[in-house]
């Protein structure tokens, strides 16, 4: 049971964004530990302005407003902890756990099945969480066919939104105040000890991902043998089919 996390919570029957909804929140005060969750979203962000489908009833769609204080050492782990917390709810909802994606994407099967958007308010923090629950494979817009899954398709067992919604909210505040992260991120992170290739805001590179640093920043060794910190971008990870 969770103490702080979802000490208030806002139900939308559909929102434009639960992300936009806590940041309107925050913004008016809201406590760490506020919640919003809504059975659909208009408007799901993902990051770099990327949409997150968000079908009514069909997925968890939960932002949680976090207020660490600003001389916190936790703020560059906040999106590593939310992807521990996410794959903790779901193996704990369906029994199996997911992999984790560098940085925020959680993996079953090979099928991305929740996102992670971390938010800046003011001197808070929102952290969005998105898990596919229930779409079948034809659920999904045909560019997301083969690569989106949800708990109930690639478990094939029926799995509560409330009781997931629960467990999200205990993972988030056991996650959020535990003293590390990394060596949890790391044994999850099935990017590391591959071979990556790096979309970069300043252009594309092949490498090997050697490992973390203490904020969480990828260290790819690039193809001259250089070690290249990567803060964002998206990494497509090597395997038999290609870059997935
Ligand atoms: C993410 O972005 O993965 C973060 C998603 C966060 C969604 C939650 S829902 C609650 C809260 N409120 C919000 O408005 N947002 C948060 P990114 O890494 O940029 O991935 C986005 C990409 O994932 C899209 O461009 C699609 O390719 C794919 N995608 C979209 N919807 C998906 C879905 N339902 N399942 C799997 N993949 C999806």
């Amino acid at each position: 049971m969770a103490n702080w996390a979802g000490c208030a919570v806002r139900r939308e029957a559909s929102v434009d964004s639960t992300n936009r909804a806590a940041r309107r929140w925050a913004a008016q005060g809201a406590p760490h530990g506020a919640a919003v969750v809504a059975l659909a979203q208009t408007a799901g962000r993902g990051r770099l302005g990327r949409h997150w489908e968000s079908p009514a009833g069909a997925g968890l769609y939960l932002s949680l407003v976090l207020r660490p204080g600003p001389q916190s050492p936790v703020w560059p782990s906040l999106t590593f902890r939310a992807a521990l917390a996410a794959a903790d709810a779901c193996q704990a909802a369906c029994g199996l756990r997911p992999a984790i994606k560098w940085p925020n994407d959680l993996v079953l099967s090979g099928r991305k099945i929740s996102g992670i958007l971390l938010e800046r308010e003011g001197d808070a923090a929102v952290c969005g969480i998105g898990i596919n629950v229930r779409q079948r494979a034809g659920d999904f817009p045909p560019e997301l066919r083969g690569r989106a899954g949800s708990l109930e398709a690639l478990s094939g067992r029926s799995v509560s939104l409330d009781a997931l919604e629960r467990a999200l909210l205990a993972s988030l505040e056991a996650r959020m105040d535990a003293p590390g992260w990394k060596a949890d991120y790391t044994a999850q992170c099935v990017t590391l000890g591959r071979t990556v290739r790096v979309l970069a805001p300043d252009g594309a590179f092949d490498g090997f991902a050697e490992g973390l640093d203490d904020v969480g920043a990828l260290l790819v060794r690039d193809e001259a043998g250089q070690v290249r910190r990567v803060l964002a971008g998206d990494v497509s990870v090597r395997s038999p089919e290609g870059y997935v």
